[in-house]
């Protein structure tokens, strides 16, 4: 089977990418390498020193013998679009490409266009190209369970039955998310369900949670295979931030209460849930969404983990409750559904088990690269 990976040079993608390589599948790697750019722009950098992507693809085909595919270019411009898919000719597009960082948007208006232009568009673009020419092709779209906002109801997957002055319906799960980037994705997903209703493609959303980790099988064969892992106030997530902080001896910035209660997953388990979805496509015409994620905790829980782990190693962490930058509820209700994606056979890996020790370890090897500027954060929602 064909899958080309969107957004392969990132994070989620390039695990991904190798991931399937290994198992067999014939992959591509679509990336314009804008998230390098905005690194470069915003002046932060990822704790590990990540290879160029030609680097990282020779290396790979040295160590495997297996070629990834590689178009570099943005899926905002419709031509370059069209030709790359025409090349390679998917049965599957896994979709990672976009601008995925909350505060990002958040910086102000420009930076707010960009991400819903940026995000909207190239997900519209990918589904007029897959209505004109790849109509039998499946999506599997990256959404976020961030779209579902913090109901004080139980979170379902994608959509809730509803008896509403003596009728029934099962519709969408209503959306309330906290920032501009959460809200391109409730845009996208709206797009999708669309397209799939008018034009009878298939896809599949996955609302994933929070990824935490470096290591998956494949990046961990080669140094030069090495993902990226982000610590910084804009792109850095909690749980991989607070054990980098820990390693340098930072207290973990808790934002507020720490109440604030998501679903997190190991990046291995991200490479497996694509590969499940890959491997069972979504009927024509249906658009179906599955809650990506583990395994819940607050933040304030996490960092309770991160410090009793990091004690355990000989490191002194404290917790600091910062001043929340972010406007959002730091105590709530929180019980999402995520059955959908163990039920077609994923196995989680989970947090307690071993990859807060292999996390922190990575933190230690590469802490002499973190800038300690870049720890606190500088993106407020409020101005
Ligand atoms: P990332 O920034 O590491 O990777 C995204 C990649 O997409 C980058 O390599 C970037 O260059 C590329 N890209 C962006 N816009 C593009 C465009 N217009 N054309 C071509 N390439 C483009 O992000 P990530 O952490 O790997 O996240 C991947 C996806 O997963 C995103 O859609 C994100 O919303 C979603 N997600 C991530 C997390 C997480 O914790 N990292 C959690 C839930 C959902
Ligand atoms: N937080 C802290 N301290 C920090 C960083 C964050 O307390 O140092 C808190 C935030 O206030 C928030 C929670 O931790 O309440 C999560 O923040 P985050 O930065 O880890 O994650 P978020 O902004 O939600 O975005 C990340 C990814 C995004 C993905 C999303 C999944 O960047 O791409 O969509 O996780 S979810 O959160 O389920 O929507």
């Amino acid at each position: 089977m064909k899958v080309l990976v969107i957004g392969g040079d990132g994070y989620c993608g390039w695990a991904t990418a190798l991931h399937l390589a290994n198992k067999g599948y014939e992959v591509g790697i679509l990336d314009n390498l804008i998230r390098r750019h905005w690194d470069a722009k915003l002046g932060v950098d990822t704790l590990t020193p990540i290879a160029p992507i030609h680097q990282r693809l020779q290396r790979w085909k040295d160590l495997t013998g297996k070629h990834i595919d590689l178009y570099i270019g943005d899926i905002n411009h419709y031509d370059f679009l069209i030709k790359s898919l025409r090349d390679f000719g998917p049965d599957s597009i896994v979709h990672f490409g976009e601008q995925r960082s909350a505060p990002y948007s958040m910086i102000d208006r420009e930076h707010a266009v960009m991400t819903q232009t940026n995000n909207v568009v190239g997900t519209l673009n990918i589904l007029f190209a897959m209505r004109d020419e790849f109509p039998d092709c499946h999506l599997v779209k990256l959404g976020t369970m961030g779209e579902y906002g913090t109901p004080n109801i139980d979170i379902e997957e994608g959509y809730i039955e509803i008896e509403h002055n003596g009728r029934k319906d099962t519709l969408p799960y209503p959306k309330q998310p906290g920032s501009f980037y959460h809200l391109s994705k409730v845009h996208d997903s709206h797009n999708i369900h669309f397209a799939c209703k008018i034009w009878g493609l298939r896809a599949t959303d996955l609302n994933q949670g929070i990824v935490y980790g470096v290591l998956t099988e494949e990046t961990g064969m080669d140094e030069l295979l090495v993902n990226r892992l982000d610590y910084d106030g804009v792109f850095g997530t909690a749980l991989n931030r607070f054990c980098i902080q820990a390693a340098i001896g930072h207290p973990l910035t808790v934002y507020g209460k720490g109440g604030q209660t998501r679903g997190l997953l190991d990046i291995r388990d991200t490479v497996r849930c694509i590969e499940i979805a890959v491997n069972n496509p979504a009927e024509p015409g249906n658009f179906r969404v599955f809650n990506q994620f583990t395994e819940l905790f607050s933040v304030g829980d996490l960092a309770m983990m991160v410090k009793k782990a990091g004690t355990a190693m000989g490191m002194n962490v404290e917790i600091d409750n910062v001043a929340n930058p972010r406007v959002e509820l730091e105590e709530h209700y929180f019980n999402a559904k995520n059955t959908k994606l163990l039920d077609l056979g994923l196995q989680p890996h989970f947090l307690s088990d071993s990859l807060l020790d292999s996390l922190l370890h990575f933190a230690v090897k590469y802490k002499h690269r973190v800038d300690h500027n870049e720890i606190l954060p500088k993106v407020s929602w409020r101005r």
